[in-house]
C-alpha cells in the first residue's frame, strides 16, 4: 500500500534490521525498543490491524502464531524467562502504524499493567 512505511520495510524500500523473513511474514528490529529484544513481527500482506483480518487469512495468522513467533522467540533466548506479545489496536490502543504487527518484547522483566 503506497505510504505505509511496513509496507516499505516489507518491500526493501526502507532499511530495517531483519531477524525473520519468509515469503508470507517479515520481523524485524523496532527502531525505538522498549525492551532488550524488540522485535516487530508483520505479514507482508497489507493489513491495517487485526480487525481487518478475513477469513482468508486465518493460514497466515496460525503460521505467524504457531510458527513464526516461537522460532524468533526461541531464536532470540527469550523463550526461556518468557516474553510479551502486543499487538496495539486504534488510538486508544496506541497504534501508530497502520498495518497489523505484533510487538515481542523480551529480554527483562515486564511490568504490568502497561500504561
Ligand atoms: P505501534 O505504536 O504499536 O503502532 O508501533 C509502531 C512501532 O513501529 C513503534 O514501536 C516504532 C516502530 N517504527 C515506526 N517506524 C519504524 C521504522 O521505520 N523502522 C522500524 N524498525 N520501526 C519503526
Amino acid at each position: 500500500m503506497a505510504n505505509c512505511i511496513f509496507c516499505k520495510i516489507a518491500q526493501g524500500e526502507i532499511p530495517s534490521t531483519k531477524v525473520y523473513e519468509d515469503d508470507q511474514v517479515l520481523a524485524f528490529r523496532d527502531l525505538d525498543p522498549q525492551a532488550p529484544e524488540h522485535i516487530l513481527v508483520i505479514p507482508k500482506k497489507h493489513i491495517a490491524s487485526i480487525l481487518a483480518l478475513g477469513a482468508e487469512d486465518k493460514d497466515l495468522t496460525g503460521h505467524l502464531l504457531t510458527e513464526v513467533i516461537p522460532e524468533i522467540a526461541r531464536n532470540l533466548g527469550v523463550d526461556i524467562n518468557g516474553f510479551r506479545l502486543v499487538t496495539n489496536t486504534g488510538s486508544d490502543g496506541g497504534q501508530t502504524v497502520e498495518h497489523l504487527h505484533f510487538h515481542l518484547l523480551g529480554g527483562r522483566p515486564l511490568t504490568w499493567p502497561p500504561g
